[in-house]
């Protein structure tokens, strides 16, 4: 009851009243912070690309823009298998290819006939946009779009005559026709040869300042205030730097804003982000179920395993970064068996891996170095709510938790989340667990410095008394949402 009085409080009223109370108020925030937006977007953990269009016919990763759209005639091509089989598999929204680099959009664009339109899909009528969209709905999964700024149709691309029809592009898809879009995906791919109306050359633009990103940013969040724009530096999310969906160790949701840029690449520093940085630019590892972006037929033995899936859940999820799968349609217009196989299996295991938190302040002796006050006590860490957190006084930058269980518990996970409304602040930890009286660190191989999000930390399963973890360094009192501890079901 008193639980459900609170949530309904805007997060200053509640402070207030702990303060009045007698309790600590809440610590201060350290910058930079996520929007609301942006922790909910992290909160989805895990969803899904797809990429289907012209490229699907004509077995080519990147068209050159003169693929004719009388290619795309699938015979089966149905967006609600889409949607349920990546919902069965647990995922929380759907990315589509609505324009990828070839310029053929998979919707009806009025700036162009490079479209659906000219397709025999639906005799020239369909919309994968719009389909996939009402899908994703149905099946309560969030909407998203990838429009590439680059494209090698174009007969103007270079000149301010394409960024202005780029611009209408966005206009069209993000101005409420299609519904909330949650994420809009901006590739970092853009300049080079193409077929451009027929000069069939190669074109440079100066990937930093030809499209505006500022005014096309400005845009894009005037139409849809809560959408997400990805790039290589954000500004809603990053990418992490490499194509096969593995986040930094060490990983910081920020970036020193002004210096990465869409086509920035940055393949050092965007897997780790900038520990200095001055933005909260979250990563995101996007990655392909097979070899290829789009389906190939001779990729159908290719797919990823489960177990290889699962691996990847732990080193992007599990290291504070978004999971973005892509599971491309095949020619009939489906998600292949091969692949709906792999990732139903590889949901499966990935439930196997957290069965039960083994963790509870009820059957163990509970302590930690301090406590903020009553608002913020280590109970917190065990209720399964992230907007509740164990912190300690200002002017703390180490702690520690400690819980000595009644009978040993066998375990090979902890995970640990910070309450990130007010900042990524742990630098450094350590985990132990207590064997015939003695603390042990576990053997994960991995550096423990950043939490974040989300950390999971594996390791072989190990029969622990108690488990304690050490916040080492931190960049401001410790704000501690969970600590979980798992053993994988067999
Ligand atoms: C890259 C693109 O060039 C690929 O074709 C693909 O769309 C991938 C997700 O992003 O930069």
């Amino acid at each position: 009851m008193k639980k459900m009085f609170l949530s309904l409080l805007p997060l200053a009223v509640i402070q207030l009243l702990f303060s009045c109370s007698g309790g600590a108020p809440a610590p201060e925030p350290v910058f930079p912070v996520p929007s609301k937006q942006q922790v909910e977007w992290q909160r989805m953990e895990r969803y899904a690309f797809i990429h289907y269009g012209l490229n699907t016919y004509t077995d080519a990763e990147w068209g050159y823009g003169n693929a004719s759209a009388s290619l795309l005639a699938p015979d089966s091509l149905d967006c609600r298998q889409w949607a349920r089989v990546l919902a069965g598999a647990g995922m929380k929204g759907i990315i589509l290819t609505a324009k990828h680099h070839d310029g053929f959009c998979l919707w009806p664009c009025t700036g162009t006939d490079y479209d659906i339109a000219a397709s025999p899909y639906k005799g020239g009528k369909g919309d994968i946009v719009r389909e996939l969209s009402e899908a994703c709905r149905e099946y309560g999964l969030k909407f998203g779009i990838y429009i590439s700024p680059w494209d090698r149709n174009r007969a103007d691309y270079g000149t301010p005559e394409y960024v202005e029809y780029y611009r209408s592009q966005l206009k069209e898809l993000l101005s409420g026709d299609y519904g909330d879009v949650f994420e809009v995906w901006l590739d970092g791919a853009n300049g080079g040869n193409g077929w451009y109306g027929g000069a069939d050359e190669t074109r440079t633009i100066d990937r930093r300042t030809y499209y505006d990103f500022p005014l096309i940013d400005s845009l894009i969040l005037a139409l849809q205030p809560d959408a997400i724009i990805f790039s290589d530096g954000g500004p809603g999310c990053r990418w992490v730097g490499n194509e096969r969906g593995i986040a930094g160790e060490t990983n910081w949701s920020f970036l020193r804003g002004s210096e990465v840029y869409p086509g920035y690449h940055g393949f050092q520093e965007l897997p780790s982000g900038h520990a200095d940085g001055d933005a909260w630019i979250p990563a995101e590892c996007d990655v392909s179920i097979r070899p290829g972006w789009f389906w190939h037929a001779d990729e159908d033995t290719l797919v990823k395993t489960p177990e290889q899936l699962l691996d990847l859940y732990f080193k992007s999820v599990g290291r504070n970064a978004n999971f973005l799968l892509n599971v491309p349609v095949n020619a009939a217009g489906l998600i292949s068996c091969a692949d709906s196989a792999s990732l139903y299996a590889y949901n499966e295991l990935l439930a196997k891996e957290f069965p039960c938190n083994l963790l509870s302040a009820g059957d163990a002796t509970v302590s930690v170095s301090s406590e903020r006050g009553r608002a913020f006590r280590s109970e917190n860490i065990f209720d399964g709510d992230f907007d509740t957190y164990w912190s300690v006084p200002d002017g703390t930058d180490t702690a520690s938790v400690q819980i000595v269980f009644g009978s040993p518990k066998a375990m090979d996970k902890v995970v640990l989340q910070e309450y990130i409304p007010l900042g990524q602040r742990v630098a450094s930890f350590a985990v132990e667990y207590l064997s015939e009286g003695r603390w042990i660190p576990v053997d994960c191989g991995e550096e423990t410095t950043t939490i974040g999000y989300k950390r999971i930390i594996r390791f072989a399963p190990v029969e622990a008394e108690g488990l304690r973890v050490i916040f080492k360094e931190s960049r401001g009192p410790v704000c501690i949402s969970a600590l979980e501890a798992f053993l994988r079901a067999e």
